[in-house]
């Protein structure tokens, strides 16, 4: 079998960090795997090459075209991964065109200079279940109409129907509709991570409390080591496909929340505050509070400020597709993700 380049974008990001060790492990079948970064970043260079000695980089940017087919033309990759992009969903109410720019803009960018620069190479595009928004069905898959409500929502299905497009007119196209998926390398501004984070803190005297916004929404939350050999299956098929990768079940915030805390020994509890007085203006859901069953202390509060405009209530993924298509299936159940993102936030501040 000839070795294969791969290119990845979005390499400082989870996703990009897990796939890249998942390549690298597979020496007969990759010889080079590119992370794609602005060079002028040394310090996340210097990070990431810290992390992953045998990662090579190379200097472009989703917002610039030119960047794009000059990186495709000197690598000629075998496989793409487009895991770049502006991804969190809260911020993209305040920055709908940078959004719109990265998100949907750079993969059409990136599709056209594969298409003009070297067309045999095989595109993986980082789809999302954000892009089912206000839900037209419950399980989603790859049928479910899409209903975005977010413009990082809606800039996904611009690029979830480019990839789409650009496989009919030849390329080697692939979509992955992912559902949540996380790790003790999440970003610190999701839940998950937000919360895993503040809890080590806590535990550790660090901090009293964490304030949280819309903790009702269900997600189907996986593990993003699980999710990364989907998008590597996807691309070795014989024929490119869309598929849903997801664990088929759903939790609240409220169940993270208490199963994070549990998991590090501090039981919680919910309460409704009092109002504070007649100016008091909150409902019962902004004074709920997390109240720990030993010590009675408040550790979360309901912050209005952190709720979203418009909001994704219910996820859940029916990734039958991807299981027998793909042979994919997690191997991380639900526990298991909390206990391993709290246990490492522990390990890393203590
Ligand atoms: O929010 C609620 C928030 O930001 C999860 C991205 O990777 O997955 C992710 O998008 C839920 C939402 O993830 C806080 O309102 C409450 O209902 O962790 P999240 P997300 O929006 O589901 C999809 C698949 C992607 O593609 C995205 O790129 O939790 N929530 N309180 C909060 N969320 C945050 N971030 N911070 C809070 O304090």
């Amino acid at each position: 079998m000839l070795s294969k380049t791969a290119l990845i974008t979005g390499i400082a990001g989870q996703d990009g960090r897990y796939l890249a060790e998942l390549l690298l492990s597979r020496p007969d079948e990759f010889d080079a795997v590119y992370g794609m970064i602005h060079t002028q970043k040394a310090e996340v260079v210097e990070a990431l090459q810290a992390e992953i000695p045998e990662l090579k980089f190379v200097d472009g940017s989703l917002a610039d075209e030119g960047s794009l087919h000059a990186v495709i033309r000197k690598l000629k990759p075998d496989r793409v991964y487009n895991l770049g992009a502006l991804s969190h969903v809260g911020k993209s109410f305040e920055r709908p065109v940078d959004y719109m720019n990265i998100n949907a803009g750079g993969p059409a960018r990136l599709l056209e200079a594969i298409a003009a620069e070297h067309p045999s190479a095989r595109f993986y595009q980082a789809s999302t279940s954000e892009m089912f928004g206000k839900v037209q069905r419950t399980p989603q898959d790859e049928n479910t109409p899409f209903a975005p409500q977010s413009p990082y929502g809606i800039a996904k299905v611009f690029a979830h129907y480019y990839t789409v497009m650009m496989r009919r007119r030849g390329l080697f196209a692939c979509s992955g509709i992912l559902f949540n998926h996380e790790s003790p390398r999440r970003g610190l501004e999701f839940l998950t991570r937000k919360v895993t984070r503040a809890i080590a803190r806590i535990a550790l005297g660090l901090d009293t409390k964490v304030r949280l916004g819309n903790l009702h929404s269900q997600r189907d939350w996986g593990f993003a080591g699980d999710y990364v050999r989907a998008m590597y299956l996807m691309l070795e098929q014989a024929d490119p496909d869309d598929y849903v990768v997801a664990t088929g079940e759903t939790h609240s915030g409220i169940e993270f929340v208490e199963n994070a805390f549990e998991a590090a020994g501090m039981p919680i509890g919910w309460d409704i505050e009092p109002p504070k007085g007649p100016e008091d203006d909150r409902d019962e859901e902004l004074r709920r509070i997390g109240v720990t069953k030993r010590a009675g202390a408040v550790v979360v509060r309901i912050d209005r400020s952190l709720f979203r405009p418009a909001e994704v209530d219910l996820l859940l993924g029916d990734s039958s597709k991807a299981k027998r298509v793909l042979g994919w299936k997690p191997t991380v159940s639900f526990p298991q993700l909390v206990e391993m993102m709290v246990k490492a936030d522990l390990d890393s501040l203590s």
